[in-house]
């Protein structure tokens, strides 16, 4: 049996169509503004999420941490949710590049409300750091793939006016929160100063992620993606890739979503497993394993001797991501594997 990989949407391989459409493309030299793909991705882009301007960059990890630096001067704070992916799996890139400090709040869900955003928002005292930049994530990955209620940006947006802060999103996967609310990219990006998405998750491109502001934002943010070292060059059979990948697998998400959702309700009927369904919303479930049973690290051992595999969230948590790669049948064959193991 070939294994099936749900660790992460990352681990998609281009299509043989894809492939094909990457090696048709014209490029040119992307740090000079001349690779022809390129500008057709950063042009549908910007139209697709109606803002001004949006620049191609390696990884989405580069695209928070490039919006991070061009919102910020070293010294100031930056409020984020405690389990976000800029708080937790991005090195540590924040302090480090931009020379701020993170201000981790709990949101539910992943997701901070407007009220418990504001008393983390630091007087005009000079004992404190200046806060400067709110950072969202929809949809959130270590919450388990939920949607960032819209009714709730919209109030965070305004609040974030009236202190005069930016607000940068994570959108590595709104992608996938579209498809399901049915509501555009467009409507989303509105209430951001700027707003980061990948290619590389769910829709299936190798490599690619975009950030997208006004053309002030991005003139700066192009500066941060050189120093950065994210100044790549022929980068359209890479751009390419991402044009195919949204014209071809982005309505197909939701194919994604109904398996995560069979998966999940198969789950909580066996042995160790527990699932809270309301947070399985679009393509990542996250389950807690019951505490006295084995542990997540030994799960997933007996999982992966059976060709099965995820990764831990700690000890007692283990997530589960479906994928272009998977289909409705594997996931009927991993539920009839975990059941046979753990019933
Ligand atoms: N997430 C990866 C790992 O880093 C955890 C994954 O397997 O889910 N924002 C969000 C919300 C992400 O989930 C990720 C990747 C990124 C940013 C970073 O993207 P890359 O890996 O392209 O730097």
């Amino acid at each position: 049996m070939s294994k099936i990989d749900l660790r992460s949407d990352t681990i998609t391989v281009p299509t043989s169509a894809m492939r094909i459409f990457m090696i048709r493309a014209n490029v040119g030299d992307d740090v000079f503004g001349e690779d022809p793909t390129v500008n057709d991705l950063q042009n549908m882009i910007t139209e697709m999420l109606d803002m001004e301007a949006a620049l191609f960059v390696p990884s989405g990890t580069q695209a928070n941490q490039i919006s991070i630096n061009a919102h910020t001067n070293p010294g100031n704070e930056v409020i984020c949710d405690y389990n976000s992916h800029i708080f937790n799996y991005e090195s540590g890139a924040a302090g480090m590049l931009s020379g701020v400090q993170l201000h981790p709040i709990i949101g539910k869900n992943g997701h901070p409300t407007a009220e418990q955003i504001i008393p983390a928002i630091r007087p005009g005292d000079d004992h404190f750091p200046q806060t400067k930049l709110i950072c969202l994530e929809n949809t959130h990955n270590r919450a388990g793939g939920t949607i960032f209620p819209i009714e709730e940006i919209a109030k965070i947006h305004t609040m974030a006016k009236e202190h005069n802060l930016k607000l940068h999103l994570d959108g590595a996967r709104l992608w996938n929160a579209a498809i399901e609310t049915g509501k555009s990219l467009k409507e989303y990006a509105a209430y951001f100063d700027s707003v980061s998405l990948c290619f590389s998750k769910g829709l299936g491109a190798p490599v690619g992620s975009i950030v997208t502001g006004s053309k002030e934002f991005i003139k700066r943010a192009h500066y941060y993606r050189k120093a950065y070292g994210g100044g790549m060059r022929q980068a359209g059979i890479l751009a390419a890739a991402c044009i195919f990948a949204v014209e071809n697998h982005f309505e197909r998400l939701s194919e994604d979503h109904r398996n995560a959702r069979l998966l999940a309700e198969g789950l909580v009927k066996v042995g160790p497993f527990k699932v809270d369904l309301e947070s399985v919303q679009t393509n990542l479930i996250i389950t807690d394993v019951e505490k006295g049973s084995i542990d997540a690290f030994e799960i997933i051992e007996r999982l992966k001797e059976n060709d099965i595999l995820a990764i831990p969230f700690g000890s007692h948590k283990i997530r589960f991501v479906t994928h272009l790669n998977i289909t409705h049948q594997d996931i009927e064959t991993c539920l009839q594997v975990i059941t046979n193991l753990f019933k």
